[in-house]
């Protein structure tokens, strides 16, 4: 394969952005690789697998009724990361508490290991988000909460796995934010989307709209903003909302845009979990040039106090975010 770099290659490639690290990143990246590849397996045969799809009878924190492959899925990646023996806990979507891996790991890791799985029985692109921290704790004791609770800015690494028409992994370690795509043919992740950032300008705007009236005046006039005829400002803007935040996050990285998961009145603290769903994209959208807020001020300097705590969550196009702050400065 001329001129290919797998993504093998490019963790080894990037190993020396981690002075120090005796290659124990690059286990851990591996062990999200090997993860990806066989989720992105039993997914893409999720409306053949009976035992797979469908809900698995039991709920997880958020009182959501867990899909097999939500379970399947978190699984998997806890499995990998275990084996690696690089990690010291993982807190997961689907797990109450966090999950004491190996008191010799250096290594923390949040995740969402299948965001949007209530699209997986009508065929829409899900994923998975990850987020890589240092641990506080010294190594060779048990991992602690405190270790978990550590701002955004904090983040080593992020990423996502988006299982969509074809299977990616996105992710940075503070240099910029790298897209690969999982040819199955051969079995290996190839960089497909090098140096990826926003466009200098975004139109498109995701929001479940059914909240309009559930939001504050601020969000309702950007949306009212968004839809306004004014061609030197190249709007109306389009709605596009897939009810699945990967897919969304990855199209609008891509063609430009925000997301907005707004307060409303029936989720006061918005429904996205800070952990592990708003800080990792977060890190990438500003990797990517963009921005990550929670209405008011940058999301990654949130100082957690519980671990599935959740956030009203705006990002994408600085430009945009910028303009949606504007609002709720002066509306609310
Ligand atoms: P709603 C999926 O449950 C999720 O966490 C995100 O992937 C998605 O953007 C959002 O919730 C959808 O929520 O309330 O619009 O159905």
């Amino acid at each position: 394969m001329e001129n290919v770099k797998t993504l093998g290659e490019f963790i080894i490639d990037k190993q020396q952005d981690f002075p120090g690290s005796s290659g124990e990143f690059s286990k851990l990246l591996s062990a999200i690789r090997l993860a990806s590849k066989i989720v992105s397996n039993q997914v893409n045969k999720a409306g053949l697998l009976s035992h797979i799809v469908g809900a698995a009878g039991s709920d997880n924190i958020q009182g959501e009724a867990q899909q097999k492959l939500d379970v399947y899925a978190n699984n998997q990646f806890i499995k990998a990361l275990t084996a690696r023996k690089v990690v010291c806990g993982i807190a997961s979507e689907e797990n109450d508490e966090f999950i004491p891996v190996d008191n010799d790991g250096s290594y923390i890791v949040a995740m969402d290991p299948l965001d949007g799985s209530s699209n997986i029985d009508v065929n829409v692109s899900i994923g998975t988000i990850f987020s890589v921290y240092k641990r506080l704790s010294p190594v060779g004791t048990p991992v602690t909460e405190a270790d978990f609770l550590q701002k955004g800015t904090a983040q080593l690494a992020a990423g996502y796995v988006i299982y969509g028409s074809s299977t990616m992994l996105v992710y940075t370690t503070g240099n910029g934010v790298n897209g690969f795509t999982f040819d199955p043919g051969i079995g290996v992740f190839v960089l497909s989307h090098p140096n990826m950032s926003f466009p200098s300008r975004g139109k498109i705007y995701s929001m479940n709209e059914g909240n309009f009236y559930r939001s504050s005046k601020g969000v309702q006039e950007y949306i009212r903003y968004a839809q306004t005829i004014d061609e030197a400002t190249n709007r109306p803007y389009t709605g596009r909302y897939i009810g699945s935040l990967v897919a969304d996050f990855h199209r609008n990285i891509i063609k430009g845009g925000i997301y907005m998961y707004p307060a409303t009145d029936a989720a006061p603290n918005g429904k996205l979990r800070l952990m592990y769903e708003c800080n990792p994209l977060a890190f990438l959208a500003e990797q990517a040039g963009g921005k990550a807020s929670d209405g008011i001020k940058r999301i990654m300097e949130i100082i957690p106090t519980e671990l599935h705590q959740r956030a009203p969550y705006f990002v994408g196009n600085t430009d945009m975010v910028d303009t949606l702050e504007a609002f709720i400065a002066s509306k609310g």
